[in-house]
This record gives structure tokens, sequence and C-alpha cells, in this order.
């Protein structure tokens, strides 16, 4: 009761803060104690208007850490630049043979025209093969002259050039027979055997297949048939030009693989 007492009898000015701390004395004693105490009315009465709110105290203490939070949410799937190619992997291994296919259809004149190839490069093939086995080998057009710089008579030369698989020379014009003066010349030789004769009609020289020759260059007064015994031809190295002989004489052999 004592302190109900000096509650009344506090001065104006406290009044208010005397009422605010009684109240407040008085709540805390009946929450701890549980005693039924009440504020006298009488008291109540003389505590006056509140006073102004007084000013902000100074910051406290920084207070302790929260607890951590929850964990956020994942973020969206943002998908990242690609990155360098890879290095080449391993070859996969061999397949299965494939089956047979259809036969390729070719025209008919392709057909043939590819054949035609094949034969003209057999022919040319077979040229050059027999050619190349002579010791001295020319050119001449489409034809190749060779040979191996032997003497011997008409006959045995016009055998030798067929058993190689040409034929004694025959030069069909200018060029053919400077072709064959010109490997006179570097055998050293006078002269060379010419595929022709007059054997079967004086004075008609023919070729081997009694064809008559296209091309001649016989020396001014030639053939004489000298002695009555020149059948034969053969090209002069110094001249380039034709004289009839008898065919037994020995002269050089060049033969035309053609
Ligand atoms: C001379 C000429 C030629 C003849 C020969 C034979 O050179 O009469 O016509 O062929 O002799 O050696
Ligand atoms: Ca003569």
């Amino acid at each position: 009761m004592l302190d109900w007492f000096r509650c009344c009898s506090v001065s104006r000015e406290n009044t208010a803060m005397a009422l605010s701390t009684l109240h407040l004395a008085a709540l805390l004693l009946s929450l701890i104690g549980g005693a039924q105490t009440e504020v006298p009315s009488s008291c109540l009465a003389s505590a006056g208007v509140p006073g102004r709110d007084g000013r902000d105290g100074k910051d406290g203490r920084e207070g302790v850490s929260g607890p951590k939070g929850d964990r956020g949410d994942s973020g969206l799937p943002v998908p990242g630049a690609p990155g360098k190619m890879g290095p080449a992997g391993p070859a996969g291994p061999r397949g299965q043979k494939g089956e047979v296919g259809m036969p390729a259809v070719l025209p008919l004149s392709l057909a043939f025209q590819t054949l035609a190839d094949v034969q003209i490069m057999r022919s040319r093939l077979s040229i050059v093969e027999k050619a190349i086995r002579f010791r001295i080998i020319r050119k001449v057009g489409m034809k190749y002259y060779v040979t191996e710089g032997s003497q011997d008579n008409y006959d045995a030369g016009l055998k030798f050039c067929r058993d190689a698989g040409g034929d004694l020379v025959l030069p069909k014009n200018e060029e053919e027979n400077k072709a064959l003066v010109k490997i006179l010349t570097e055998l050293e030789t006078i002269a060379g055997w010419i595929r022709a004769t007059d054997r079967k009609t004086e004075g008609t020289f023919l070729d081997t297949d009694d064809s008559t020759l296209s091309f001649t260059k016989w020396k001014p007064g030639e053939p004489n048939n000298s002695a009555n015994s020149e059948d034969c031809i053969v090209a002069i190295k110094s001249t380039n030009l034709w004289n009839d002989v008898s065919c037994g004489g020995k002269f050089n052999i060049v033969c035309e693989i053609s």
C-alpha cells in the first residue's frame, strides 16, 4: 500500500511518467506473482495527459547475425557457347562387301570406238617394241627407220628386215629420203638398199608387192642397168640420189618399221 501512496503523492510534472512506471510495475507483479492487484482509481485519476514522445535514443550495438536463409531457387539452364571440335575419331570397321552390280551398258558405237582405239594402241606399241631393238632409231612421220649398221646383198637385207618385223626401206617422199641419207651419213657408209627391183620387167621398178613407185629420186642418167646387170636400187649418201646397181652388191641395210 505504501507504493500506491507514493504514486499518489508525486508531483504534477512527473505524473505521466509515474503512471507509466506504476502501471508497468503493477503489470509485472501481477504476471510474476499472480497477485490480484488493482490500480487505485484515485491514482489513475490524478495522472494527467501523456507528454510528448522523447527523442530517439542512440543506435544500439550491432545485433548478432540472423539464421542462414533458405536455399534459393536454382537458376535457369542457359546453355553456354559450344566448345572446340574434338579430334577425329578412329576409322570405323570395314563394311560388308556389296552385291555384284548390274553390267554397265556401253553404247554400241562407243564400244566399237573403244575397241578401235585399243587396236590402234596395240599396233603402235608393237611397232615401237620392234624398233627399239635396233641400235639406231629415227622416227619419220609414222614410221621408224632403224639399222644395225650391217651390210649385205639385197636379198639378205630384205630378209634381215622382215625377220625383224619390218621391211627394207622404200622412201615415199623427200622427208623419208632425207632421213635415210642422214642415217647413212651417221654410219659413214656410201649407200643403202632401197626396196624395189625391175626383176620382172627391165626398166620398170616395182615394190616387192608389185606396186609401182609413187616417189623416186633417180640420179640423172639412172637407172642405166649398167652391164645389163642392175635390177636393184641404192640411195647414195653424197647426193641423196638413187642409182640402180647389181643386187649382189653389199650395201648398208636400213629397215623401216611401220
Ligand atoms: C657407175 C654408173 C652407175 C652404175 C655404177 C656401177 O657409177 O654407171 O650407173 O650403177 O657405175 O658400179
Ligand atoms: Ca646404174
